[in-house]
């Protein structure tokens, strides 16, 4: 069954850098998702390691820190029927090189370091994730004419 759901995005600092922002948005409004919280902000070394726990340790661990903490970064909210998995699905694969053609990172990256943009993996982590990121009164409930037309 279909559930409304929110996952916390990122657009990390290489396409930032880069200036994909604005196309790697857009390729998700199409898709039918709303915004429901948005920031730009520049992700500490503490948020960073809160963020990403379940890597410490690892060997791309320290690069990780130094790369999503080098340039300010974009935190969405997305909204919408399974909105995790359709977010996970639009940017592909961890790796560039594996991730379908038409993903985010297939059509913009090449390298597991530079992979461009973060998605929660799972209703867990999204719930997580939304809170690093998010106070509660930073994500807002509206309603948009179009949704009839995007899901029924
Ligand atoms: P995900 O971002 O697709 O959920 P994870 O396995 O959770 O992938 O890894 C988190 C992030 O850590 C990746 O997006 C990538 O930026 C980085 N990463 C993971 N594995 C490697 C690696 O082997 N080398 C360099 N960076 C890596």
């Amino acid at each position: 069954m279909e559930t409304t759901e929110r996952t916390l995005f990122l657009i990390k600092p290489d396409a930032m850098q880069r200036g994909l922002a604005g196309e790697i948005i857009a390729r998700l409004e199409r898709r039918g998702l709303k915004i429901v919280g948005m920031k730009l902000l520049r992700v500490t070394r503490e948020l960073a390691e809160r963020h990403y726990a379940e890597h410490v340790g690892k060997p791309f661990f320290p690069g990780l820190v130094e790369f999503i903490t080098s340039a300010p970064v974009i935190a969405i909210a997305w909204e919408g029927q399974d909105a995790i998995k359709v977010v996970r699905a639009t940017i592909g694969a961890t790796n560039p090189v594996e991730a379908a053609s038409g993903t985010v990172r297939a059509d913009f990256g090449l390298d597991k370091g530079r992979n461009l943009v973060h998605a929660s993996d799972g209703p867990e982590s999204a719930t997580r994730e939304l809170a690093l990121f998010f106070a509660p009164d930073e994500l807002l409930s509206w309603d948009r004419d179009v949704d009839r037309w995007v899901a029924e």
